[in-house]
Parts: structure tokens; sequence; C-alpha cells
């Protein structure tokens, strides 16, 4: 090979490995077996009768009447006494809806942000996390356990997971707060949205209503001149919608090609905790289908009507969590009396928030922050029973 040629070889290679080093999803940290064995199950905090995160949403919660509003203190209790460090929002608006009589409707977004210490708001872009807490007005009585007290119980118990991790990186890494000028910075969000549901039935102006007014504010929000973002909504770098989790063996698919690299690191987290033994549920397919397809073969079918469409249509980066399975539709119990608390797998719901905190200490790149304790002698018991389990479920085989 020619001094020239294999300089031009070399260079080529450069150029490629940074380029590669560029493109998203190349850009953070895995977390190692040990981080993952040692995340903590969120166990008794999700216990459907007493436990402090689950237990206050399993409530009827329409906007507008009294179990909406305890759910609301409820986020914001734990936020302040759990989570004193994180910042938090509430966004209002009023609508009429189709069965209000022409009387406005008060919604409130519930937003929980976490930024580096210092930073101004507008040079922070934000891992977005999102479920909504609202439930639907019909059939009376209609809970919504996986529709979405769930998925908002698993976010509360993943921000808790990582909160910790989030104080030991940024003390290490800004000992003299940040300089927005010299380098990108990451926080992170948790939105609560409000009226999802639609009152009558579903049309583009009967549900959403949280989702539409805050995706609206946030884009005409401007931050001050030189930010690094223009407005709060331009400053999401991936919006992660969580919906209808909690049922067994969860079927969930990649909608969009951009973000299938987020897909794949979420379905690879699921993959090395189970094959670290960690999670409790079982389940004969994977709960991520399309993990081994190239984002090429992602389909751009337009996806399912959700809480992320107002932003998708402004331009967001979408990550859309919904256990939907082709030919089989929702989960069996969705939208119907059924979605109820004693409906949920509690295996899978705790499993998911083992999934959603690896995903989320990968994204905010945690890995060597996690100081947990010795694991307790209930959760050395636990992860015995699971091992004995999997022994027995393989020798059936
Ligand atoms: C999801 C959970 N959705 C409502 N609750 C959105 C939806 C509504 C999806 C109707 C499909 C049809
Ligand atoms: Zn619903």
């Amino acid at each position: 090979m020619s001094p020239a040629y294999r300089g031009f070889v070399g260079h080529s290679i450069l150029i490629l490995g940074l380029f590669l080093f560029l493109l998203p999803g190349y850009a953070y940290e895995k977390l190692s077996d040990e981080s993952l064995k040692s995340l903590p199950r969120a166990s008794e905090d999700f216990d459907i009768h007493t436990g402090s995160l689950l237990s206050p949403i399993l409530r009827t919660r329409v906007p507008g009447t009294e179990g909406h509003e305890a759910v609301l203190e409820h986020f914001a209790n734990f936020f302040r006494t759990t989570l004193p460090k994180w910042n938090i929002e509430l966004q209002n608006s009023t609508s009429t809806t189709p069965v209000s009589k022409g009387k406005e409707v008060p919604f409130v977004n519930f937003i929980a942000s976490r930024d580096p210490p210092g930073a101004p708001a507008g040079d922070v872009g934000r891992l977005t996390l999102v479920a909504h807490y609202d439930s639907k007005l019909t059939p009376t009585g209609f809970i919504g356990a996986i529709d979405s007290a769930a998925p908002c119980a698993i976010l509360m118990h993943a921000m808790r997971t990582i909160d910790k991790a989030l104080d030991e990186k940024w003390a290490t890494m800004y000992p003299h707060g940040v300089d927005a000028s010299l380098e990108e910075v990451h926080g992170i969000q948790v939105i609560f949205l409000d009226g999802e549901e639609a009152f009558d039935h579903w049309t583009d102006t009967d549900s959403l209503y949280g989702a539409r007014s805050l995706a609206s504010n946030w884009s005409s929000e401007f931050y001050p001149a030189m930010s690094a973002y223009r407005t709060p909504l331009s400053s999401i770098e991936l919006f992660v919608l969580l919906d209808l989790l909690g049922s067994k063996a969860p079927h969930i698919q990649s909608y969009y090609q951009t973000t299938h690299w987020a897909y794949q690191d979420l379905a690879a987290a699921e993959k090395r905790l189970r094959s670290l033994g960690q999670l409790k549920s079982t389940s004969k397919e994977s709960w991520f289908p399309d993990l081994k397809k190239d984002s090429h073969d992602v389909i751009p079918l337009g996806g399912i009507s959700d809480d992320h469409l107002p932003f998708l249509a402004r331009g967001v980066e979408i990550l859309h969590v919904i256990d939907f399975a082709p030919f089989k539709g929702f989960p069996p119990v969705w939208h119907t009396l059924d979605d109820d608390a004693e409906h949920l797998d509690m295996a899978t719901v705790e499993d998911w928030g083992l999934v959603v905190s690896a995903f989320a200490a990968e994204w905010m790149e945690l890995e060597g922050y996690f100081k947990f304790d010795e694991p307790t002698q209930s959760r050395r018991d636990e992860e015995l029973e699971m091992e004995a389990s999997r022994l027995n479920k393989k020798s059936e085989l």
C-alpha cells in the first residue's frame, strides 16, 4: 500500500469513527452488570393497597374532580419530600368538553425537572419521560390501572432510583457549577399529562387536552437570546411516552425510524436485566419484538393516537412505549372496569420500574455514580427465589 493510500485509508477510518461516535445511540455508556444488579425494586412501594407510590393513584381521577386533585397532590408531595432538588411546575389550561354543557373544565399538567446545578434553563437538553394521570369518565368507576396509574408510579420509582447518582455525577463533573458555553448540558424531566382521555368519544378535539395545551405553550415560550435552545419544546431531547403498561407479557413495537436506536436501548436494558436474573416476570416472548429490526425496516405507519401527537407534529423525537400487538390490540382490560388494581401483573409492573430506571440511568450516563447499600436480606431472599424459579422453568423445558 502506498503511503498516500495508507494515509487516505487512515483518514477515512478516523472520519467514520468520528461519525459513528456522533450518531445518536453511540453517545452514552451502558451500565455495568454490577450497577444493573444493584438497581432497587419498588417492591412494597408498589403494593396496590398500601404502597407509597402506586396505591394513591389507584382511584378515579377525572379532571375537575376530588380524586384528580388528590392524585396531583400525591405527585407534588412525592417530589417535595422524596426528591426535593427537583423543580415542580404546574401548567394550567381550561377547555369545554362535549359533556361539560358549555362549562370550562380545568386541566393541570404536572412537570418535575432536574438540571445540573447553575445551568441556565435554556441551555439544558432534557430526557423527557411522560405518562398521563387522568382517568376516563366512563365506564363509571373506571380506575385505569394500566391506563396510566402504573406508568406514573413506574416513572416516580425510576426518578427516585437515579436521583442520588445525579447528585454524585454533577458534584464530580461540575464542582464549580456548569459552564454551558463550553459543553452540552443534559437534564431530565417527568411530565404527568392531564386530559388524555376523551369525555365522549375520541376525536381531535375530545382527547389530549393537556398535551395539546403544553405542546402549544412550550413552542411559543422563548428562552433568552443566545441560549442553546430556542424553546422548552426544542429542549426535549427525547419524549418517552409510557402508556398501558402493567399487564403480563407486554408487546412493545418500534414506531419511529429516527428513535429506533432508543427503542433498542430500552429493549437491551430489559434483555440484560432478564439475563442477569433481575426480573421477576416470566414471559415466553421478548417484550420488544422489534429489537433486532434494522431502523429502515421500522414501518412508519403513523403510530397509535396518544399524548405524543401534538409534540410529534412539532418535530419532537418520540419513543412510544405502549402495549399493543397486531391482531390482538391493546391489553384485554383496556377501557373496561377490569382495568383495576387486581388485574395488574405486579411482577411486570416492578420489572418495568427496573427497565425504565436502567434506561434513564444510561441516558444520563450514570455508570460509576451508583452507591447502593449492600442488598438487604429480603432482597437476597428474593433473588434466590427468582433464581430457583428460573432453574425450575429450565428443567421443565
Ligand atoms: C391510550 C390509552 N389511549 C387512550 N387510553 C389512546 C387511544 C385512544 C388509542 C383510542 C387508540 C384509540
Ligand atoms: Zn385510556
